[in-house]
């Protein structure tokens, strides 16, 4: 990345924009962020190496950092002031009439600081409430002109700074990470044409198809009005009771309970831009186009009840792991692939491209590579960037342009009329973190908030007096839209209609589920009856497996079992024949089919540490990990150090107590008498253990340690009577060998060859 730096398309003239000629902002000048982190130290989110923390970009890869410079304030060294910038002599006490007397009105320093902090609130947002965000760019591979003009694909080696914001949808502001939940994932692109926002999610389709149910989609499944219950989950009443009454959202519902509800980690999701939308080249021809972000990690999930687990130990499991991971130089990347097809094929596919329920299946259309993102910097202040980040699906670049997917249509009106609220006003653009790298020159005035200090008289256009500026740039130039309708062949009436296809409402949810491997059937089966299990009314169970069975007779018996009804009647359809799916089986739609590189990269692993322990084989183990780019941590009964057999010394930087199992990727059990009585006394240890095995992690157990395998019931092999690929036992001699085998089945991340229906662990 460092290389990247000349290539940058920094606006050397953005200050212009605000008349700065002499800003210090030019492409030379791109400031360096020197490393917040020592080489080799840890990368607790706790702890700060540098006076401010999320400072690690190579330097200059991100111009809109340079931007954000302007407004960045550093505090050190300097005296405490009012709001005016008045030195304030006595932060600890009201101005009083007399020691023991009341506190007077004129005391301005008091109350300036009350009144901003009684205001220091913003509205949530009415979804995606809960997120995390990060700065980088994205890097583009080979020029795309033949497609489009957009400013970020037209040169191999073209860098755009990006902000990335994900989110959950349904919690408030600071519900859990790991609820079952959509993720959004939403980028920010300051190219050098202005700001487009690719406002996607981690699932490639959506719930309704028309945005005219939004509203309704969302009060469905937030907290009851009544009661404010339950915080982010879709398992109650009235959620099942709307999406059972539609049946549009059935293909959503599937991947909704399968495990991408439950991500891993933010770098170890997809993401998906949803819509159709366009590409325009030079020559004013468009295409067709899905976005696809991949991730480098592969996609890898949580099982549920270590989500359930992981939201009571740490809420804030994946806003830390993005952290951490950016603080630790493990920059997240995707590559951007593009689905990329005509009019005329869109026209002979079995579903409507303009139904956000359906996608196209790689099959038909494969998914063309076309550039990275890497996320190399966290923010400095989560208000002022995360919170405050406006995305928009109505920001859109030259080179690209919408289709009348009727969902997207409202969704171009939601986003910016949501931040006018949300952000006091319509001038949320000038927000620092909001405000285009790309130069901003209109007529636009006044208003809440305003930053820029227009100059002269002229507000308005066409106008003399000013020279016709800003004058409009052209449709060569500028943003035009394509002038084509979708299909030319439909009449322009108004009506309140949707288009057949859109009637076929299983298809594609039976195209998901027959596309997942076993275990991950099984999971969307434990999904659905968990969730359906929460809702009280009957009627609503039995109405969602009635129309579940349309889309898979497999998943609707086992759920009528499950749940202890008869097996209804299945729903009546829509569309009794729609038109034959194009494939019955789409391979890319199972999360294994991305396993990643195998790597193991960033995967935390605890290493139990008691005195006594066998310290050698410790040793070797933890050096394997860090050299294989894993991250260890010794986990002892207390802090502080602990003290082999053979005289070594451990640190141990977390607690049985503060860190329990689920929190990591894979357990060190070491050898060592003394070490393994103090273990086995404090019924952490066998919990740990337990919680591990429950949820399919990588078990090493040194020497005696295999006793507590057996104290906590573990199985050694697994139900089919298969060797357990993750269960490795390790004696002096073999440790070497042993702790290969345990780097690679953790790069293999879950064992799921252990679960049964219910658990035995
Ligand atoms: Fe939305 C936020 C993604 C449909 C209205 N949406 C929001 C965010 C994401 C998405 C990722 C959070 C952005 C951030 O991090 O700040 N939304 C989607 C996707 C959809 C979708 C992928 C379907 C394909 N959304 C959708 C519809 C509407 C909205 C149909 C309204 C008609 N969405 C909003 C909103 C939000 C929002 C109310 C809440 C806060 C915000 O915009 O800034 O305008």
């Amino acid at each position: 990345t460092q290389s990247l730096a000349s290539a940058i398309p920094v606006n050397s003239n953005k200050p212009l924009e605000h008349g700065e000629a002499n800003a210090p902002l030019t492409p030379e000048g791109l400031r360096a962020h020197p490393p917040s982190r020592l080489p080799g130290a840890s990368t607790l989110s706790e702890e700060n190496f540098s006076g401010k923390t999320g400072t690690v970009a190579p330097e200059g890869v991100n111009a809109s950092i340079d931007t954000l410079d302007r407004v960045r304030v550093d505090s050190s060294g300097q005296r405490l002031t009012t709001n005016q910038g008045v030195p304030v002599a006595d932060n600890q006490n009201s101005l009083k009439a007399g020691a023991r007397g009341p506190v007077l009105l004129e005391d301005f320093i008091l109350r300036e600081k009350i009144t901003h902090f009684d205001h220091e609130r913003i509205p949530e947002r009415i979804v995606h409430a809960r997120g995390s965000g990060a700065h980088g760019f994205f890097e583009c591979y080979e020029p795309l002109t033949q497609y489009t003009k957009a400013a970020p694909f037209e040169k191999a080696g073209k860098v755009t700074p990006v902000f990335v914001r994900f989110s959950t949808v349904a919690g408030e502001r600071g519900s859990k990470d790991t609820a079952r939940d959509v993720r959004g994932f939403a980028v920010k692109f300051y190219t050098d044409e202005g700001n487009w926002d690719l406002v996607g999610n981690n699932m490639p389709v959506f719930f309704i198809q028309d945005a005219m149910k939004f509203p309704d989609l969302v009060h469905a499944v937030k907290p009851e009005p009544h009661h404010q219950i339950p915080q982010a989950a879709s398992a109650h009443d009235t959620f099942w009771d709307f999406v059972s009454l539609m049946p549009e959202s059935t293909h959503m519902l599937m991947w909704l309970m399968s495990d991408r509800a439950i991500p891993r980690s933010y770098r170890t999701m997809q993401g998906f831009g949803v819509h159709t939308f366009r590409l325009v080249n030079d020559n004013g021809e468009s295409f067709l186009v899905k976005f696809h972000w991949q991730p480098k990690l592969g996609t890898h999930s949580m099982v549920w009840e270590e989500a359930v687990k992981i939201s009571g130990a740490d809420p804030d499991f994946h806003r830390r792991d993005l952290w951490e991971a950016i603080e630790a130089g493990e920059y997240p990347e995707w590559e951007l692939g593009l689905q990329i097809f005509t009019e005329e094929q869109a026209e002979s596919f079995s579903f409507d491209i303009l139904d956000a329920t359906k996608l196209i299946p790689e099959e038909l259309v494969p998914v063309q590579i076309v550039g990275r993102m890497v996320l190399n910097r966290n923010p400095d202040n989560f208000f002022a960037e995360t919170e405050q980040v406006a995305f928009c699906a109505a920001h859109i670049v030259p080179g690209l342009d919408f289709t009348n997917d009727p969902l997207l249509a409202g969704r171009i009106h939601s986003y910016v009329d949501t931040q006018i609220s949300r952000l006091g006003g319509p001038n949320f653009h000038e927000l620092p973190i909001n405000a285009p790298v790309a130069q901003v020159h209109n007529n636009q005035r006044d208003g809440m908030h305003r930053q820029a200090i227009h100059r002269g008289r002229v507000a308005y256009e066409p106008n003399s007096l000013a020279g016709g500026c800003p004058f409009q740039a052209g449709a060569g130039q500028g943003f035009a839209s394509v002038a084509r309708r979708l299909d030319a062949k439909e009449s322009a009436d108004k009506v309140r209609i949707k288009p057949e296809k859109f009637a076929d409402h299983y298809t594609q949810a039976r195209l998901f589920f027959e596309s997942q491997t076993p275990v991950e059937q099984a999971h969307i089966g434990n999904a659905f009856r968990f969730e359906l299990s929460k809702v009280t009314v009957p009627a609503i169970r039995e109405r969602m497996v009635a129309s579940l069975l349309n889309a898979s007779t497999e998943l609707g018996a086992r759920l009528a079992l499950d749940l202890g009804m008869e097996l209804p009647a299945p729903l009546p359809k829509a569309l009794e024949n729609p038109t034959p799916p194009e494939v019955n089986r789409s391979p890319a739609l199972s999360l294994m089919a991305r396993p990643g590189d195998g790597g193991i990269r960033t995967r935390k692993v605890a290493v139990l540490v008691a005195p006594g322990v066998e310290g050698s084989s410790l040793g070797k183990v933890v050096s394997a990990l860090v050299a294989a780019g894993a991250v260890p941590r010794l986990v002892g009964a207390r802090l502080g150090t602990y003290v082999g057999v053979g005289g070594e010394r451990f640190a141990a930087d977390a607690t049985l107590e503060n860190s329990p199992g689920f929190l990591f990727d894979a357990l060190v059990l070491p050898d060592g008498e003394e070490a393994l009585q103090a273990l086995d006394a404090d019924a952490h240890t066998l919990e740990f253990l337990r919680a591990q095995y429950w949820h399919c992690k990588t078990i090493l157990a040194f020497g005696a340690s295999e006793a507590l395998l057996a104290e906590a019931q573990i199985p050694m092999a697994l139900p089919d009577g298969e060797a357990d690929p993750g269960l490795i036992l390790a004696d002096a001699a073999s440790a070497d060998e042993a702790i290969a085998d345990f780097v690679a089945a953790l790069g293999r991340q879950r064992h799921f060859g252990r679960e049964t229906d219910p658990p035995k662990i």
